[in-house]
């Protein structure tokens, strides 16, 4: 007798819509067990079944949506069960040729439809077929077409279809996931041409030098650390790439670009050390670096410079550098910079490094852009550091849907070649079922515990499923692998992907954290740090990989290196010849660009007379100068986090056109105007929208074309000062790692200069930051002659002289009079400071005032106060930057003491202020420490003044009273401490004080 299982009572929730179906005619189900999957905008639910049965006919489908009472699924209760129960009893009986012909008969019969009203019952729902031989007549139809005009015929007749029914009204039957099972079949698989037994056999020996290297050195010292589990779980994934895919830069060819996962780094110095790349002593020396010959712990081409090309490890990164890396590359195509070789780009990542925002940030622009030169290779292992990435869940599928729904070609190689005959065998469709229904944490688990276990928790959930597998043995069992440890899917994947037009691929690859490490690692949660390995867990990794070593040997843990004349290294380093060359390697070939002629900038060494200017727009200026010189106009990346208009550049989206992949399709709407939004497949200008870490990775592409396109090319990436360094440091730190060569602008900079934005906009640190970069040179210029100067130098020593170094310069949006540029001061511009003008004509005091940026102004009319109104002498200094006078101080001091018995070397801060006379007093619009850096240089009384605490939104004059760093403020705090210093009475402070209503008791703005 037939039941109605319908949509139990669910809430407030209405029209709630079907996102899966779990049954299907036919079906015998056990008391709840779930029929389908709903999906509100607040969870999704399954919904069981009420009673165990048959299903005997499915009321609904995936995207149907359903409300309280709609009725899922048709069932044939127990008493119909128990009916078929005696009929199967009856049906053992028969003889098995009877049985054959009964079955070919059963097939000819088209059923009647019941006629039965069946009984309606509230239920838990489940889901199932209403008309099985209609569906059967839709898939014979969907076979024909397919084996006639092929899978994109019916494709497109499906897609008719759908859109069809949703014109009718009904939704579309979209999901976000397929199954859990290999997105390619079997039958579709590219099979490798490669030899399979001497690819394990090398695979094997990069497995064992691997581990002996991070194992070895940790006996050495065990402070030294590395990892064993992961690249013994990308093993096979990084190696069907090195031997059939990734072709290297040579003269022909301009090179594939790979992004290791930076922890698996001990993987690729091991095939380094078979293709005779590294030596032993290098592999000795792993994580040993002080004293040369070392080995990096992660990818870091600042120190392996010849080696490594990106540096990869701070989690998150790779993904997002690289899929600007592969927008960079299609920019410099599309502008006819470099030529079109279907070169690709391809990343590893860790499944749990994608929970990092940078990691999927991004995705989105890179189907927009339809970057077909991209391919993560994201390594499911379902572990992170500390347990499972997904446990209570399934990491492949969840990052399945979000790459779907960002328009990617999704590729899982989830199950490897052994199961292939299960899935073919297994016709009830369960085997899906139970991959589908188990959690990542239960994958986990049937990894570490062994055949016997998988047998009785994985199939054994279902009786057929464990009938399945009766004839096979616990070991049979185990050896069922997983899609990313089998070269065969993984070659396969790699094929599809490299074919793949129009869309970035990603391939999720199946795989067990810590491959062969046995109990001492294998698929446990401690694997990700276990960097030692018992004797007993060596002896029995060598005899898991077959390594041709004896017990001693291994108990020493030697590397293995088979001669070569070996079949191993023949084959390992003829397939990297038919490749093109070694990778990874790091060179450059790029020609360098011609610094400008002397007098580019030669207005902005004039005074700009009544004309008012930020040092903004001196900047902008400049680039257009840039634009009209022959050797640097091409090769400027002038790249905007939607800020063109705040930073006034909005004249470049006119001249040098913004760039967008697809050209500009439609008329924009400011067409009429001169400087309208003009979109171009030849653009230059980035305009990245918003998105500070994608106009950094853009940024660092541009400024590495150098090494990965041989082009040298002038990134200048100009942002909120606030939002630069604070924002993306992590980005900035990895840029000095890749060597980026090029310009970082702070705009807008300065806490009391940008008025009215207030706290969160205010950056008084950023020079701070810049500084801790080792190979950063920063300045904080005042004057456009200071910011011409600066410009012509960076471009004369990074693309000129290509030196491995990028500039943060900090511009204003203050409007002021620029004056001509005194004479011999070009040095000191550079080298940090410079005088620029001495009050010498009054009296007998004198003091050093020192300003920069913003400040510099006030600094100058201070000095104009003290002279006119208190007969104090000075020397204004212009300091560019107090990072680089500490930079030099900081390298003289630790000259000295090195060399006690010379004559000490003076460093620049006191070459320029050793002869002069009076105590110094320095201010700048960044927090106090900045200026501080140069105290200890310096052998006499030192006032810092700048802007510590929050900033707050007021106007300049007021923001520069409160912060303290006003002319007034300074003029008082410099009479106060020539008052300490007992050189003139205390009372002109006091009355300066009093003249400019400074409040003694208003607390120090670090509290405010
Ligand atoms: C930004 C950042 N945070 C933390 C770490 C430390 N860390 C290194 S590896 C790792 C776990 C990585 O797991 P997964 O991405 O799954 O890689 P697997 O080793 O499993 O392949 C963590 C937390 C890091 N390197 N970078
Ligand atoms: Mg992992």
């Amino acid at each position: 007798m037939a039941t109605e299982i319908s949509v139990p009572d669910i809430g407030d929730f209405e029209s709630i819509e079907i996102i899966e179906v779990l049954v299907k005619p036919g079906d015998v189900i056990n008391k709840n067990d779930p029929i389908v999957t709903l999906e509100s905008d607040k969870s999704s639910v399954e919904v069981p079944s009420p009673l165990a049965g048959k299903i005997s006919s499915l009321k609904v489908k995936i995207g149907d949506k359903v409300s309280k009472g709609s009725v899922l699924v048709l069932i044939e209760d127990a008493e119909t069960k128990s009916e078929q129960k005696s009929k199967e009893q009856k049906k053992e009986d028969i003889l098995p040729e009877t049985e054959k012909i009964i079955k070919q008969a059963e097939q000819t019969i088209v059923q009647k439809p019941k006629t039965e009203s069946p009984k309606k019952v509230y239920a838990r729902p489940n889901g199932s077929d209403i008309d099985p031989i209609e569906t059967k007549e839709w898939l014979d139809s969907l076979d024909a077409v397919i084996s006639k005009d092929g899978s994109d015929r019916a494709h497109y007749l499906l897609k008719k279809l759908i859109d069809e029914t949703y014109k009718e009204g009904s939704h579309r039957p979209l999901t976000r996931i397929t199954p859990y099972i290999n997105t390619i079949p079997p039958e579709s698989e590219i099979k490798s041409p490669g030899d399979q037994n001497i690819e394990r056999r090398i695979r094997s020996l990069i497995r064992w030098n691997a581990a002996a290297m991070v194992i070895k050195a940790n006996k050495k010292n065990p402070e030294l650390g590395g990892h064993i589990g992961t690249f013994a779980s990308a093993a096979t994934l990084y190696d069907v790439g090195m031997n059939h895919f990734w072709r290297a830069k040579n003269n022909k060819f301009g090179g594939d670009l790979i992004y290791f996962q930076g922890h698996s780094a001990p993987g690729m110095y091991a095939r380094a050390f078979l293709e005779g790349r590294l030596t032993e002593k290098q592999l000795n020396n792993f994580r040993q670096e002080v004293d040369g010959e070392g080995l990096s712990s992660y990818p870091h081409p600042w120190l392996m410079p010849k080696f490594w090309q990106f540096p990869i490890v701070s989690m998150g990164l790779g993904s997002i550098m690289s899929i600007y890396q592969a927008r960079f590359t299609k920019y410099l195509i599309n502008r006819g910079l470099l030529k079109d070789e279907d070169r690709k780009i391809w990343t590893f990542l860790g499944d749990g490094e994608m929970d990092e925002p940078e990691s999927l940030g991004a995705i989105g622009l890179a189907s927009r852009e339809k970057l077909d030169n991209l391919i993560f290779v994201i390594n499911c292992n379902l572990q992170r550091l500390d347990g499972p990435v997904r446990g209570n869940g399934k990491i492949i599928q969840e990052l399945e849907g979000i790459f779907r729904g960002a328009g990617w070609n999704v590729i899982k190689v989830i199950w490897g070649s052994y199961w292939d005959p299960l899935l073919a065998k297994d016709k009830s469709g369960l085997l899906i079922k139970r991959m589908n229904e188990c959690v990542d944490g239960e994958y986990q688990a049937f990894k570490a515990k062994g055949g016997a276990y998988v047998r009785e928790n994985f199939f054994g959930k279902y009786s057929k499923l464990k009938e399945l597998v009766s004839t096979m043995t616990d070991g049979d069992i185990w050896k069922l692998n997983r899609g990313g440890h089998d070269p065969h899917k993984v070659y396969a994947a790699y094929d599809a992907a490299m074919k793949t037009k129009g869309q970035p691929t990603v391939i999720l690859a199946k795989t067990i954290k810590g491959y062969g490490m046995g109990k001492s690692g294998e698929s446990i949660n401690i694997t990700h740090q276990q960097k030692k390995l018992g004797e007993e867990d060596l002896l029995y990794y060598r005899d898991r990989f077959d390594i041709p070593l004896t017990d001693k040997q291994v108990k020493n843990v030697e590397f293995y290196k088979p001669g070569e004349k070996s079949e191993e290294i023949k084959y390992l380093k003829e397939r990297r010849m038919m490749l093109g060359g070694n990778i990874p390697e790091r060179t450059s070939y790029a020609k360098p660009i011609k610094k400008p002629s002397k007098d580019i900038f030669k207005s902005m060494l004039k005074s700009s007379g009544e004309h008012k200017m930020s040092t903004t727009m001196v900047l902008v200026r400049m680039l257009t100068s840039l634009l009209r010189d022959q050797n640097i106009a091409s090769k400027l990346v002038p790249i905007i986090p939607d800020e063109a208009r705040t930073f006034g550049m909005e004249g470049f989206f006119q001249k040098i056109g913004i760039y967008a992949h697809e050209g500009q399709k439609y008329e924009p709407v400011d067409s009429e105007q001169l400087s309208f939004y003009r979109e171009d497949k030849k653009g230059q200008v980035l305009e990245e929208g918003i998105t500070e870490a994608g106009a950094m990775c853009s940024w660092i592409a541009a400024g590495t074309a150098y090494t990965n396109h041989d082009l040298e090319m002038i990134p200048i990436y100009l942002f909120y000062s606030m939002f630069g360094f604070q924002r993306i440091m992590d980005f900035a730190w990895a840029a000095g790692d890749a060597q980026t060569r090029g310009f970082l602008i702070g705009a807008t900079s300065g806490k009391t200069t940008l008025a009215g934005e207030g706290l969160q906009h205010q950056d008084g640190h950023s020079h701070l930051l810049a500084s801790t970069i080792p190979n950063c040179i920063s300045y904080d210029p005042t004057f456009s002659y200071e910011l011409a100067i600066i410009l012509q130098e960076g471009l004369r020593r990074m693309h000129d002289k290509q030196e491995n170094i990028f500039y943060y310069i900090t511009v204003m949006n203050e409007n002021y009079q620029h004056p001509e540029m005194p004479k011999d001061c070009e040095k000191g511009i550079l080298k940090g400071m410079y005088l620029f003008k001495e009050f010498n004509n009054k009296g007998k005091t004198k003091i050093q005032l020192l300003g920069c940026g913003a400040i510099l102004r006030e600094i100058i009319a201070a000095a104009e106060i003290l002279s006119k109104d208190y007969n104090i002498d000075s020397d204004v200094w212009s300091v560019t930057s107090f990072n680089e006078l500490r930079n030099d101080g900081m390298k003289i001091e630790r000259k000295n003491l090195l060399n006690p018995g010379k004559k000490p070397e003076k460093s620049y801060i006191e070459k320029c202020l050793g002869n002069k006379e009076g105590l110094i007093v320095a201010a700048s619009d960044y927090i106090k420490t900045y200026a501080d850096q140069i105290r200890p240089y310096i052998s006499r009384s030192f006032y810092s003044f700048g802007t510590d605490g929050y900033g707050r939104s007021d106007g300049r004059k007021n923001l520069r009273k409160f912060f303290e760093v006003d002319k007034e403020y300074i003029v008082t705090y410099a009479l106060s401490a020539l008052a300490k210093e007992q050189l003139i009475s205390s009372k002109y402070a006091e009355e300066a004080m009093k003249k400019y209503k400074i409040d003694k008791d208003k607390p120090i703005p670090t509290v405010l």
